[in-house]
C-alpha cells in the first residue's frame, strides 16, 4: 500500500525490520542479542517502530508548516491512551511483518505486545475519547494537535483488599524509559505563578514577580491509519526554573532551595483521579494553569512564524477546551493580547471569542468547576482582574437586554456570590467560545435547557450545539476484535483500509443477518472471545468460567449515578430466585456471568463500600453449590484500557444503566454494541441514539425518562413511599443484606441508606422495571439463540454513526473550520 512506502525508510520489509531491531538491541538498549528477554525484544521492536512514526511525524509536520492550512489544537487534560505498540503496528500496516521478523528473532509479537504497560493518562470517558479523537484526526488527515500534562504517576493501581475494599497503588508508568515520547529539551516556556498584578485604564496590565516554573515539551506521535500522516500530542512537564533557588541558596538554607525545585516538579507529578467531581485543591489549579500557559505561548509562537497580523489569528487557530479543565486558557489568552501584544481589549476579545470552542461533558452540579476567589486571587492576580473586567461588561449586556432582572445577573454572572465567592468555569468557558456542544442528542438538549438556559436565552440557540461522541473502530474493532473484523471484511467485499475509515459500509453484513453459514460464523466469533476472557479470568483470579454461559459486563468508573448498586441488587434478587427453585427447575435457568470492573476516586467513601459489596456478595455466591451452575458473580480488579479490549469483545450484554439525564453520553456502550454485545440501559446518553441506529427492539431499555427524574426526586422529598410499597423484591434484598447474608452487616449500611433515604438516584423506582428487562433478556438468549445472534449482527451492523471519524469531522467542518491536509 502507498502510505507505507516513503520515500525515506519506514520498515515495512522483513530483512529491513529484523536488522533495526537487532541494532536496536545491541545500540540503544546496549544488550547483545543472543539472551534476551522479552522485556528486551519488546523495548527493541518499539525503537524500530518509534523510527518509523518518527519519520511519518517529520514529514507530516513539515507539510503542515509549509501548506499553512488553520490547525486545531485539542486542550485536554487527560489523553487515556492504553498500550501503543499493537496500535502503532495496525495503522501503519506493518503487523505481519513484524510478526514474522519477531518469530524470526524468537519471539511472539502477540507476547511482546501483552508485555507494554499502559499508558493511562487519564480517568475514564473523557480521556479515552481525547485519545480516540487524536486517531481519528490522523486518520482522517485533519491536522490537529493534543496538548496535555506529562503525569509522572498515572491513574492508581487497584488492589482488593482481603476484606474486598480497594486499594491504590501509585503507578510509576515512566520508571522503565518510554520509547513512545521524544522529549523536546528545547521547547521551555517559563510558566507564572502568583506575584503582583497592576491594572491600567484601558484594561491592559503588568503582572511581575512571584513565581517561575519551566514547562518541558515532551511529544507523543500519533499514526493515522492506512496514512502517513502522523499527529502529535505535546505533553508538558514541569521542572524548577534553576536546579536551586539563588536566594536561600546564598542564604546558607541549601535544604529550602532543594525544596523549591521539588515544588516545581511536584506539578506534573500525579493525574487527579476523580471523574465527574469537582476537588478544590490548589496543585490542581496549579497545574490547570501550567498547562494552558504552556500550550497557548506554543501555538503562539507557532503562529507567530506564520507573520500573519495578529488579528488573523482565528483563522489559522482553532482551539477545542475538553470540558472546563483548560478554562484557564481563555483569560490566559486575553493576557498575551492585552498586556504583551498590545491588543486593545475589545480587538482582544473578539479574537478570543473567535478562537475558542468547549465541549461540555456533565450537568452533574457536583461536577461544575468553581475555584473560591481568595485561592484564585493569590495564585493567579491578573487573571482574576481579567475576569472581573470580562464579567463586568459581560453583565451590562445582560442588564441592558434583560433590564431589571438581578436574579439573572446573579446566576449568569463569572462570580457566585457567598463568603468565599466562587469562580464558574462554565460560565467563563461558555462567555469565551464561538461555540459549545454536548456530547450527545438528550445531553446537549439538557445543557441547553437546565445548566445554561440563560445563556441560549442571551445568545440564541445556533450557539449551542451537539456532537455526539465517537470511538476509534481501530482500536475498538480491529485491534481488539481481529476474528469480527475480518469476518466483516470477508463478507462485504471491501477492503478493510477503506471501511475502517468509513464505519458505515458495515451496514453491507446486514445481507447475510439471515444467512445461516455466516450466522455460525459470527457466534463462533463470539464464543471465542468468550473463551478468551475466560481463560483470562481463570489465570488471574483462579475461577473457572463456562463460555457457554451469557456474559453480562458492566465495567466503568463506580459512581453513584451509574448505578452499579441497581446491577448488584439485580444479581441478588438473580441468586434468591434461583435458589427457591428446586434442582428441576433449575435446569430452565439461563446461565450467566455477570463481571463488573471499574475504580473508584480514592476519597468516595460510598463508591468504594459498592466495590466491597460487590466483591463479598461473589464470595457467597460464588462458593454456593446450589446456584454455581447457574450463577457467577466476578469483580475484575485494575480496569484499564488494556483489560477494556479483552472484555468488549466478550459481552452478551452490557449494562449502561444510569438514572436518565445523568450519564452525558457513554462511550462503552458503543464499543460493546459494535462488537455485537447487546445493552441493557436507560433511556440515557448515546444508549438513545444507539437504539436509534440499531432498532429500539434491539436495546433492552427500562426505568423512568429523564424528563420525569425531577418530578420524582420532589415526591421522594415531600411525599416519601417506603421501599416495602414501592417495590416489595427490593426491600427483601436489601433485608437480606442488612442481616449479614454477605458478611459485615453494618459495614454496608450508609451504602443501603443512601437507597432507603433519599435515594436520589431513583433505585426505588426503576428496579421493578429493571427485573423485567433483564427477564426479557434472559427469556430471548435461551429460548431464541438464533434471534439473539441476528439481533446481534443487526446491532453491529448499524452502528457506522459512533466512529470517531464522523465526530472528529464534524467538529472540523462544523466547529473549526479547517480541512483536510493530506501528506502525499
Ligand atoms: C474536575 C475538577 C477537579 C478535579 C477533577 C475534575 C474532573 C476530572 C475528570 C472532572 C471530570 C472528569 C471526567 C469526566 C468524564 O469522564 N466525563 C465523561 O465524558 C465522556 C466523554 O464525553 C462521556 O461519555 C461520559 O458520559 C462522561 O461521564
Amino acid at each position: 500500500a502507498v502510505w507505507k512506502s516513503g520515500l525515506r525508510g519506514v520498515h515495512t520489509e522483513v530483512p529491513s525490520i529484523a536488522k533495526s531491531i537487532v541494532n536496536h538491541v545491541q545500540t540503544t538498549l546496549a544488550r547483545q542479542a543472543y539472551n534476551l528477554d522479552n522485556a528486551g525484544a519488546y523495548g527493541a521492536v518499539a525503537h524500530t517502530v518509534r523510527d518509523d512514526l518518527i519519520i511519518n511525524w517529520n514529514d507530516t509536520q513539515m507539510h503542515y508548516t509549509r501548506k499553512a492550512p488553520k490547525r486545531a489544537y485539542y486542550l485536554s487534560l487527560e489523553f487515556l491512551m492504553g498500550r501503543t505498540l499493537d496500535n502503532a503496528l495496525l495503522n501503519l500496516g506493518t503487523k505481519d511483518a513484524y510478526k514474522e521478523s519477531v518469530a524470526k528473532l524468537g519471539f511472539n509479537v502477540e507476547d511482546l505486545i501483552d508485555s507494554e504497560r499502559d499508558a493511562a493518562l487519564g480517568n475514564g470517558g473523557l480521556g479515552r475519547l481525547a485519545a480516540c479523537y487524536l486517531d481519528s484526526s490522523a486518520s482522517q488527515e485533519i491536522p490537529l494537535w493534543g496538548y496535555g500534562l506529562r503525569y509522572e504517576y498515572g491513574m492508581f493501581q487497584q488492589l482488593i483488599a482481603t476484606d474486598g475494599s480497594q486499594l491504590e497503588a501509585p503507578d510509576p508508568w515512566l520508571t522503565h524509559a518510554n520509547p513512545w515520547e521524544i522529549p523536546r529539551l528545547d521547547v521551555t516556556y517559563d510558566v507564572r505563578f502568583y506575584g503582583h498584578a497592576e491594572r491600567f485604564d484601558d484594561k491592559n496590565g503588568i503582572w511581575s514577580g512571584g513565581q517561575e516554573v519551566v514547562a518541558v515539551a515532551y511529544d507523543v506521535p500519533i499514526p493515522g491509519y492506512a496514512t502517513k500522516n502522523t499527529n502529535n500530542i505535546r505533553l508538558w512537564k514541569s521542572a524548577p526554573k534553576r536546579g536551586f533557588d539563588l536566594n536561600s541558596f546564598n542564604a546558607g538554607d541549601y535544604e529550602r532551595a532543594v525544596e523549591s525545585s521539588n515544588s516545581a516538579e511536584a506539578l506534573t507529578k500525579v493525574l487527579y483521579p476523580n471523574d465527574n467531581h469537582m476537588v478544590g485543591k490548589e496543585l490542581r489549579l496549579k497545574q490547570q494553569y501550567f498547562w494552558t500557559a504552556a500550550s497557548l505561548a506554543d501555538i503562539m509562537r507557532r503562529f507567530k512564524n506564520t507573520d500573519k497580523p495578529i488579528k488573523e489569528f482565528p483563522d489559522l487557530v482553532a482551539i477545542q477546551l475538553n470540558d472546563t479543565h483548560p478554562t484557564l486558557a481563555i483569560p490566559e489568552l486575553m493576557r498575551i493580547l492585552v498586556d504583551e501584544e498590545e491588543v486593545p481589549w475589545k480587538d482582544a476579545w473578539e479574537i478570543v471569542t473567535k478562537t475558542f470552542g468547549f465541549t461540555n461533558h456533565t450537568v452533574l452540579p457536583e461536577a461544575l468547576e468553581r475555584w473560591p476567589v481568595p485561592l484564585f486571587q493569590h495564585l493567579l492576580p491578573r487573571h482574576l482582574q481579567i475576569i472581573y473586567d470580562i464579567d463586568f461588561e459581560f453583565l451590562q449586556a445582560v442588564e441592558k437586554k434583560f433590564p431589571g432582572d438581578r436574579e439573572k445577573l446573579a446566576r449568569m454572572s463569572l462570580i457566585q456570590e457567598g463568603m468565599p465567592q466562587y469562580i464558574r468555569m462554565a460560565n467563563l468557558a461558555v462567555l469565551g467560545s464561538k461555540k459549545v456542544n454536548g456530547v450527545a442528542e438528550l445531553h446537549s438538549q439538557l445543557v441547553r435547557t437546565t445548566i445554561l438556559k440563560d445563556f441560549v436565552e442571551f445568545y440564541g440557540s445556533s450557539k449551542f450545539g451537539n456532537v455526539t461522541n465517537g470511538v476509534t473502530p481501530r482500536r475498538w474493532l480491529d485491534q481488539c476484535n481481529p476474528d469480527l473484523s475480518n469476518l466483516i471484511t470477508e463478507t462485504i467485499g471491501v477492503p478493510k483500509t477503506t471501511w475502517l475509515k468509513d464505519l458505515y459500509l458495515i451496514k453491507g453484513i446486514l445481507d447475510k443477518v439471515d444467512d445461516e453459514t455466516f450466522q455460525k460464523k459470527f457466534a463462533a466469533v463470539k464464543r471465542k472471545n468468550k473463551e478468551r476472557l475466560a481463560a483470562y479470568i481463570h489465570s488471574t483470579l483462579g475461577v473457572t468460567v463456562d463460555a457457554s454461559a451469557m456474559f453480562d459486563i458492566q465495567v466503568k468508573r463506580i459512581h453513584e449515578y451509574k448505578r452499579q448498586t441497581l446491577n448488584l441488587l439485580g444479581v441478588i434478587h438473580r441468586y434468591l430466585s434461583i435458589k427457591a427453585l428446586t434442582p428441576e427447575e433449575r435446569k430452565k435457568v439461563n446461565k450467566r456471568v455477570v463481571i463488573f470492573a471499574g475504580k473508584a476516586a480514592p476519597g468516595y467513601y460510598i463508591a468504594k463500600l459498592t466495590i466491597r459489596l460487590i466483591v463479598n456478595v461473589a464470595r457467597v455466591i460464588n462458593a454456593d453449590p446450589d446456584t454455581a451452575e447457574y450463577l457467577t458473580l466476578l469483580f475484575l480488579p485494575d480496569y484499564s484500557v488494556s483489560l477494556a479490549e479483552l472484555l468488549v469483545p466478550a459481552s452478551d450484554i452490557s449494562q449502561h444503566i444510569s438514572t436518565a439525564g445523568t450519564e452525558a453520553s457513554g462511550t462503552s456502550n458503543m464499543k460493546f454494541t459494535l462488537n455485537g454485545g447487546l445493552l441493557v440501559g436507560t433511556v440515557d446518553g448515546a444508549n438513545i441514539e444507539i437504539a436509534e441506529e440499531v432498532g429500539e427492539e434491539n436495546v433492552f431499555f427500562f426505568g423512568h425518562l429523564a424528563a420525569t427524574v425531577e418530578d420524582i426526586r420532589y415526591q421522594h422529598a415531600y411525599h416519601p413511599v417506603p421501599v416495602e410499597q414501592k417495590s416489595p423484591a427490593l426491600a427483601r434484598i436489601l433485608n437480606e443484606v442488612s442481616s449479614g447474608r454477605f458478611g459485615d452487616a453494618h459495614v454496608y449500611e450508609p451504602l443501603l441508606n443512601t437507597i432507603r433515604q433519599s435515594d436520589y438516584y431513583l433505585l426505588t423506582d426503576d428496579f421493578d422495571s429493571y427485573l423485567e428487562a433483564q427477564k426479557m433478556v434472559d427469556d430471548i438468549y435461551s429460548k431464541d439463540p438464533i434471534g439473539w445472534i441476528k439481533r446481534s449482527i443487526t446491532s453491529v451492523a448499524c452502528m457506522g454513526k459512533f466512529s470517531s471519524d464522523r465526530a472528529i469531522m464534524e467538529y472540523a467542518e462544523e466547529y473549526w473550520n479547517i480541512e483536510r491536509v493530506k501528506l502525499e
